[in-house]
């Protein structure tokens, strides 16, 4: 179990653009914290990209490789074959990438990288949509969200489809690790980090990190809403290790209600006809 008090204390990403109250630059400095500086980060384009990388200024203090949207993964190999040409052991390629870039575009080299068995660290940072490009839905949109590509209205209810199981989808590819996350239990996060860093070989976490104007709600509420997602049944914290899922409990789960209530994304759900 990671303990908090004994984290890093300084930043290894520090000064970036992101909104006030955003749970994917949360959700990457708290990991890097485990991580430590012998780090390489591969991003792809992203809200992550976008806040941390404006030249000549680049936010992260471990060295940050830019690629294409399909590659990630592919870049990650790549990286990884360099470092042990180069006998450079002790440093973990890890992979950064929104939920568009990991469960859509990104999936193909993703599955790729996990079949060949590189030893990386895969974090997808769930916001549930294209927050970057203006809030279009992704596959890991949930059922009903609303979102630009997926309006409310005469012609639609929000997202029609469910949320794709990634983390089926990873351990179908019997990964050593793969594990959900929120960003509102940092310690059950972290400990995720530090289990994956262990891991001779990919590792894989997505972590719930809400977006305050993707999701509509009020910034202050992140941390509030990364817990009531768990703690309503709507985001399980799991683990896949050694073939085995576990799927830690909800004790006295909290109605839906609450957790939808502050989002504008599913006001139409809440509103009386
Ligand atoms: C192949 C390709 N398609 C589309 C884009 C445009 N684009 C850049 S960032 C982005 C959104 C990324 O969404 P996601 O991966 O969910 O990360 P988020 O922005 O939510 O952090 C898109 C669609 C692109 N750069 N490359
Ligand atoms: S739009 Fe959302 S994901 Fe992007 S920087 Fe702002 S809060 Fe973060």
């Amino acid at each position: 179990m990671v303990k908090i008090k004994e984290l890093l204390d300084n930043e290894l990403v520090q000064g970036s653009y992101a909104c006030a109250g955003c749970g994917g630059i949360l959700a990457v400095r708290m990991a890097l914290k485990v991580l430590g500086p012998e780090t390489v980060i591969v991003t792809t384009p992203s809200c992550l990209l976008g806040v941390t990388t404006f030249y000549p200024q680049l936010a992260f203090k471990v060295p940050c490789v830019n690629v294409t949207f399909p590659s990630t993964a592919a870049a990650i190999s790549g990286v990884v074959a360099g470092l042990r040409r180069r006998g450079k052991s002790g440093v973990k390629v890890v992979g950064l990438a929104g939920d568009g870039g990991t469960v859509d575009i990104g999936l193909q080299a993703l599955s790729g990288a996990i079949e060949r068995g590189d030893n990386f660290i895969f974090i997808c940072y769930d916001n549930e949509a294209y927050m970057n490009t203006g809030v279009q839905r992704s596959g890991a949109t949930p059922l009903g969200a609303r979102t630009t590509t997926t309006p409310v209205g005469r012609a639609g209810r929000g997202e029609n489809r469910p949320k794709k199981d990634m983390l089926a989808i990873v351990a179908a590819h019997n990964v050593p690790y793969a594990a959900t996350a929120s960003i509102g239990y940092p310690q059950d996060y972290l400990t995720k980090v530090q289990k994956a860093m262990e891991i001779e070989g990919p590792a894989y976490i997505q972590v719930l990190a809400p977006c305050p104007p993707g999701w509509g709600y009020s910034s202050h509420l992140t941390v509030k809403l990364a817990r009531l997602a768990v703690q309503t049944g709507q985001w399980p914290l799991a683990e896949y290790e050694r073939g085995r899922l576990t799927v830690k409990e909800v004790a006295n789960p909290r109605p839906l209600k609450e957790y939808l209530a502050p989002q504008a994304r599913f006001a139409h759900l809440l509103a009386s006809k």
